[in-house]
């Protein structure tokens, strides 16, 4: 009975020991949040942001969709698959510095654009 109640301690610790290094372990740097349609308009909610080179933006679905996010120039950083849900979401890093225009294909013509500077 000993022995056993010994295990469960030990099991205790080694999930300690996996929350500690989940914690310390590396992690993605979010710089951003951006809604993707906003408060029933055609937006990317900010659309004008300034991160630092490596930095990651998460883009979320919100009012409107579908919605993708498509960076000029750029088809590696593009999330060109539409998200239909609210909710979704999708994360890009931007890992060079530079000015990055962004727009949401479906909505381009209705002004779904925006700008991410990255210094
Ligand atoms: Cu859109």
């Amino acid at each position: 009975m000993k022995t056993f109640k010994f295990k469960y301690l030990i099991q205790g610790w080694w999930l300690l020991f996996i929350l500690i290094g989940i914690a310390l372990g590396p992690s993605v740097a979010y710089a951003a949040d951006i809604t993707m349609g906003s408060n029933g308009n055609l937006v990317f909610e900010p659309n004008d942001i300034t991160i630092s080179a490596g930095e990651t933006v998460t883009f979320t679905n919100g009012a409107l969709p579908p919605h993708n996010m498509v960076v000029d120039g750029h088809p590696e950083l593009s999330h060109t698959d539409l998200a239909f849900a609210t909710g979704d979401s999708f994360d890009v890093t931007f890992a060079e510095s530079g000015d990055y225009n962004i727009q949401c294909d479906p909505h381009a013509g209705a002004g779904m654009k925006g700008i991410i500077h990255v210094k």
